[in-house]
């Protein structure tokens, strides 16, 4: 399989870890939308990455879907759980790391722009609230336990761990670690792995 993607993508990091932890093989096509050769729309409709294209030639999209596919296609190491209060659950930590994703791509985007074309404050406050109330409710529910749900590594730790990576990456000034010991010390615990070591972008 192949998985159109470029290295400054959270979605695509967070799909690589998880392609990493189950030891999937697959070719890396760097793609990037917004460069005239890219050919996501080809796979994608979207236009977007990542995007897994299967030896058949069909694609899945979007990360979310990647994800739940290769979680069916490899069974070890098991990342979703099968109950389905505990899938929802982490699920539910998934849809936070690709919250904060979404949020921090707006403003790392918007601050390319020139300043007058700039949104206005009042749009910059709405999405630095939505990860200031995203980082508390991870930070709440992590406590002081290890992983973020139940006794074992999950793709809710994943999540955590790619949402938190890619502020690091493109928002270095945003001191979430004086607020957010537990999760100051899963990112540090994460840093170790072999899957965010070798899918860490290069700064
Ligand atoms: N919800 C999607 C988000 C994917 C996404 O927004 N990817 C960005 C790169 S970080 C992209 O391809 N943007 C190009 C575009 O929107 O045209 C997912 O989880 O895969």
């Amino acid at each position: 399989m192949k998985l159109l993607g470029s290295p400054g993508s959270p979605y695509v990091r967070k799909v690589r870890i998880v392609l990493a932890e189950k030891r999937i093989d697959y070719e890396y096509i760097i793609d990037r939308p917004s460069s005239p050769d890219s050919r996501a729309a080809e796979f994608n409709p979207l236009g977007k990455i990542p995007v897994l294209v299967r030896d058949d030639g069909r694609p899945v999209y979007d990360s979310v879907v990647i994800v739940e596919y290769l979680e069916g296609l490899v069974a070890e190491l098991r990342l979703i759980p099968l109950s389905f209060d505990e899938r929802i659950e982490v699920k539910r930590w998934e849809a936070l790391g690709d919250g904060i994703a979404d949020a921090t791509v707006a403003i790392s985007h918007d601050l390319r722009e020139p300043e007058s074309r700039r949104k206005l404050p009042a749009w910059y406050d709405r999405q630095r609230q939505k990860i200031q109330r995203s980082l508390a409710t991870m930070e709440r529910d992590l406590g002081s336990r290890e992983f973020c749900h139940g006794g074992a590594f999950s793709l809710a730790d994943i999540a955590a761990g790619f949402a938190l990576g890619y502020l690091d990456q493109v928002m270095p000034d945003t001191d979430w670690r004086s607020e957010s010991s537990a999760l100051a010390r899963l990112a540090q615990r994460l840093s170790t792995r072999e899957s965010f070591i070798t899918t860490k972008p290069v700064a």
